[in-house]
């Protein structure tokens, strides 16, 4: 997360940075990641616990994993007992987590958590026209640091003058804060910076700030609603493999590029 070194000011002027959330925009993290890095999780705490696809998309739609295990547990396991050793619930679950997390980092290592189409491409492009960079997630610091490190390389995390994750702030999405707290450390005000997202907890987030929010959708959360969205897109795209547009207005473009962003900003 360091300061960018001096960079041409963007063609329009009006776009200063790109603010990225992580899970699902970046990388299909969730269904790749997270679910069998829970499971792995639960499996070693004896628990016969196993989130699988179409339960974890539903418990998804309580951000943060500690509260995703906690909102499991009330609505699931009304018979759980808390395992000796931990003084209460909320102990037992930082455990989960933190083992939890140490499955997702190794995951990304082993590089089973690829970027989306389009990502380095955008970032890079982005990077080349002085358009500044930063990140708004739900997920812990340390996965963000990972997923980074092992699909664009250790310096990567330079490219980002902020890291706004996790714990950082004290309401997750979809409350504000994780996004006002990105906005409120590149000193810039939302008509001047665009969000990314994939979530309809994410992009009420990203647009309680009054950013103008992209929605790259996936399997989770095709359906949700994104009607405050900008542009609601399938993915990032490539040049030779066009995005879809399922809401918004694109113009012309085949792909998301920084001219795309400097029309919608
Ligand atoms: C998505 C989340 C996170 C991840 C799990 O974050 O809600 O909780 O699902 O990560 P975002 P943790 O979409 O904002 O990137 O277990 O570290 O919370």
């Amino acid at each position: 997360m360091g300061q960018p070194e001096s960079q041409p000011e963007s063609q329009s002027g009006k776009l200063k940075a790109l603010i990225f959330d992580v899970d699902g925009t970046l990388a299909e993290t969730e269904r790749d990641g997270h679910r069998p890095a829970f499971n792995q999780a639960f499996a070693d705490a004896g628990l016969d616990w196993h989130w699988s696809e179409d339960r974890y998309g539903e418990l998804l739609e309580v951000s943060g994993g500690k509260e995703r295990i906690r909102a499991f547990v009330q609505q699931s396991q009304p018979n759980f007992t808390l395992p000796d050793g931990f003084a209460d619930l909320t102990e037992f679950i930082k455990h989960l987590h933190a083992s939890k997390t140490q499955y997702y980092k190794q995951y990304a290592k082993e590089g089973r958590i690829p970027l989306r189409p389009g990502v380095e491409r955008l970032l890079n492009e982005a990077r080349a026209k002085g358009i500044r960079l930063a990140i708004a997630t739900t997920t812990t610091p340390a996965n963000v640091q990972a997923l980074l490190e092992n699909t664009l390389g250790p310096e990567s995390l330079d490219w980002f003058e902020v890291i706004a994750a996790g714990d950082m702030v004290p309401h997750k999405k979809p409350a504000p804060d994780i996004f006002e707290y990105a906005l409120a450390h590149l000193q810039l005000p939302p008509k001047n910076c665009l969000g990314f997202e994939d979530t309809n907890n994410g992009l009420l987030s990203a647009t309680q700030t009054g950013l103008k929010t992209v929605v790259t959708v996936n399997d989770y959360t095709r359906a949700q609603d994104f009607s405050k969205a900008t542009l609601v897109i399938s993915d990032f795209g490539e040049p030779n493999a066009p995005f879809e547009v399922i809401s918004g207005n694109a113009g012309s473009a085949q792909y998301f590029d920084i001219a795309l962003a400097e029309r919608l900003c």
